[in-house]
């Protein structure tokens, strides 16, 4: 008898919702209401104000207009068409076609492959318009001003959903796949690259969730918290124009809906970790990230010799 060998989840969905359960999403765990709208600073800034610093204290976000020049903004769009021609290319850079299309389904919308794809990471090396954007003179002084001197980037990736099938990144916690602690020393910056709006998934946060702590995650349409512990009604919206970007806490709930729409919405999503972070063990990882003794964390690839994954009982 041949054993079956069990794919390990990587971080990437393969989930493909049907067009009713893309319904029940948009429509049941994120908000479309204007009364729902966070805030964003309406255009570029060297540094956050004091009222700003203490809004990230208590809501785990900040977002603001205009991070990327007019020149950036063409320069990554246009470093991510090569990157998706593989015009420019290393070992090191990943790609992940959207899933409905990695499962055999069709649609004559999108012919352009860039269409095809949902995410791209590792590219920093390999592209330095990329990688100087990660580093720009325009979002390193705002960075320092939430997580100190000396931040470290850890993770840079784009994500893609493209227009009509680009499905959810269900709600979750960064730092549930992250392997930094001090837990609240990591931080997300997310810059849309096209108009991001409620209709074509644009981010979506619970303002002070990161003051929970850590949340049990589980595999459901993709590592995630569970449907029912979403805090839908205290969701807020963060609509952002092309070059925007939200700042958020690794430890912030956050999601993005399917895209249903006409439009793509391209983004760049850049982590950095504090000076002060270390690594940290699964087995430690798994102490902040537990239920009842089983793991219940994203980091499966790491998962040890006698480490059980949490189920979920929906
Ligand atoms: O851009 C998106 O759709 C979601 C990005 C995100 O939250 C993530 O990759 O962790």
């Amino acid at each position: 008898m041949t054993a079956k060998t069990q794919k390990v989840y990587n971080g990437l969905t393969e989930h493909v919702s049907s067009s009713d359960e893309r319904d029940r999403i948009r429509r049941s765990l994120y908000r479309t209401d204007a009364s729902a709208i966070g805030s964003v600073a309406p255009a570029w800034r060297e540094h956050w104000t004091d009222a700003e610093l203490l809004q990230y204290q208590t809501d785990g976000y900040l977002a603001m207009d205009g991070l990327l020049t007019p020149e950036q903004l063409e320069l990554a769009k246009t470093a991510l068409t090569d990157l998706a021609w593989r015009r420019v290319w290393n070992e090191h850079v990943g790609v992940q076609e959207e899933p409905h299309f990695s499962n055999g389904g069709t649609d004559d919308r999108l012919a352009d492959p860039e269409l095809r794809i949902r995410k791209l990471w590792l590219f920093c090396q390999a592209d330095k318009r990329l990688g100087s954007l990660a580093d720009s003179p325009r979002l390193i002084p705002l960075l320092e001003q939430l997580i100190g001197r000396g931040p470290r980037m850890v993770q840079d990736m784009a994500l893609l959903k493209p227009p009509f099938v680009g499905a959810e990144k269900p709600w979750h916690q960064d730092t549930a796949y992250f392997d930094y602690t001090p837990l609240g020393g990591v931080i997300g910056v997310w810059i849309a690259l096209d108009e991001a709006t409620v209709e074509n998934g644009c981010m979506q946060v619970i303002p002070g969730s990161h003051l929970d702590g850590p949340a049990q995650h589980y595999h459901v349409r993709d590592c995630q918290l569970p449907d029912r512990k979403v805090a839908v009604e205290r969701a807020v919206v963060v609509p952002l124009k092309p070059g925007g970007a939200m700042f958020f806490s690794g430890l912030t709930h956050h999601g993005t809906p399917p895209n249903t729409s006409a439009d793509r919405r391209r983004a760049l999503q850049f982590h950095y970790a504090a000076a002060n972070c270390s690594k940290m063990t699964i087995q430690e990882h798994g102490q902040w990230f537990d239920d009842g003794g089983a793991y219940a964390g994203c980091r499966d690839w790491d998962l040890a010799a006698g480490m059980s994954r949490a189920k979920i009982a929906i």
